[in-house]
């Protein structure tokens, strides 16, 4: 609830996003915490921050719990946060009872996950995965034109460890689940076994500027009106390959956005999903064909660009089996799950052992302030996540 008073939303949520003020002082206020308990920290060239705590046997590669601090527009509370901050409970438990453990352990806090303001998403975890080209996330700029290179320098996070060198043992992100099973079917803990594919698009429609009361309703060139029925064809989309299907227009730009003015231009973000990699290769070919004809009815031209293919993932057999044991040893009503939010767990995979730990959250509501989570789901969670990392961090290496 301190980390959620920095940034705060209009209607009690959080509004922190990638490399704002707030972030920064999110980001300082977390790395303050961690220092208070004896942590070194470690950025890199990303802003990604690696706090650690020694261990015995400190060439290990450590065992990271983590996740993100940046957060939606109108975001919540527990969004990314909780999985930051129940790896910090994780250290600060461990220090406060004076337990050493075999290998040392860390708490990581990734830069942009959410996309929100710098596309596309879990951009530094997968530069960290070698996903993305560090010059092209750098590169990489907000709707102010600002890039996310010269903010990370702005606001003093642009470290000088190359991102991808810092080794990681195992990963386990602790996160809410941000949709309606576990709280459904009464489960406190959900074992995250994979994620979901995402596609992510960038769509210029260009027609012609006109006057709204002297150009007649045939010969128009009015780019909203293809917008408009590309964004009812993607809601058809997702609706023509149910039940795992979802697709989403989340930001639309209007040119001139004058009320007696046809819309010569629209430019606007198209997000699809599917669990199953072949399914999400013909929902992207219909994608395309359905925005060449709404384009071609109202005589636009358009570009379509795929800025994100994120293939579907499944997480590490071992790293699951630690959160379930620990799932079952605490006696937590469980279940395993796969995450249709995308997680910087989900690229970090690609490169580390890694799992996720998921709590309920009420209503499955995420990416709305209103998002929110019960204190003991929310310490069931972050148990699970130390017994996980303990298992991990003191098993005999041969
Ligand atoms: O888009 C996502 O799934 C994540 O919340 N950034
Ligand atoms: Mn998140
Ligand atoms: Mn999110």
């Amino acid at each position: 609830m301190a980390m959620a008073e920095i940034g705060p939303g209009q209607h009690g949520g959080s509004s922190r996003l990638a490399l704002s003020d707030a972030d920064r002082e999110g980001r300082d206020l977390f790395v303050a915490w961690c220092r208070d308990i004896g942590c070194s920290i470690e950025i890199d060239d990303m802003g990604n921050i690696f706090a650690r705590r020694p261990g015995r046997e400190n060439a290990r590669a450590p065992i990271v719990a983590g996740s993100h601090l940046d957060t939606q527009p109108h975001g919540g509370r527990f969004d990314g946060i909780y999985g930051v901050l129940a790896g910090l409970e994780v250290l600060r438990t461990l220090h406060e009872k004076d337990v050493t453990t075999a290998a040392p352990l860390e708490v990581v806090v990734w830069t942009n996950e959410e996309g929100a303001r710098f596309a596309p998403a879990m951009i530094a975890s997968g530069v960290y995965a070698g996903l993305f080209d560090k010059e092209y996330a750098w590169s990489r700029s907000d709707s102010d034109g600002k890039t996310l290179g010269d903010e990370l320098r702005r606001i003093g996070y642009f470290g000088d460890a190359p991102c991808g060198e810092h080794p990681i043992g195992a990963l386990f992100e602790a996160h809410i689940e941000q949709g309606p099973v576990l709280e459904a079917e009464d489960k406190t803990v959900g074992i995250v076994v994979g994620g979901q594919g995402i596609r992510w698009y960038d769509l210029g429609l260009k027609g012609r500027d006109s006057h709204a009361g002297s150009t007649p309703m045939r010969g128009r060139r009015d780019a909203l009106l293809a917008a408009a029925e590309i964004v009812m064809a993607v809601q058809g989309l997702a609706l023509d390959y149910a039940p795992d299907a979802v697709g989403t227009v989340g930001e639309m730009q209007v040119m001139p956005n004058s009320r007696n003015t046809i819309p010569g231009e629209v430019f606007l973000t198209i997000d699809i999903r599917n669990p199953d990699r072949t399914v999400l290769e013909a929902m992207a070919e219909d994608l395309r064909e359905i925005v060449a004809k709404c384009a071609g009815r109202h005589g636009v031209e358009f570009e379509l660009d795929e800025i994100w293919d994120k293939p579907p993932i499944e997480f590490d057999p071992d790293c699951i089996a630690a959160v379930e044991a620990a799932a079952r040893e605490l006696e937590y009503p469980h279940r395993r799950i796969v995450s249709g939010a995308g997680h910087d767990a989900c690229q970090v995979c690609e490169v580390a052992p890694t799992s996720m730990i998921f709590v309920p959250c009420a209503g499955g509501l995420s990416h709305n302030e209103a998002e929110s989570a019960e204190p003991e789901d929310l310490e069931a969670g972050a148990n699970v996540l130390l017994h996980a990392m303990l298992a991990l961090a003191n098993r005999i290496q041969h």
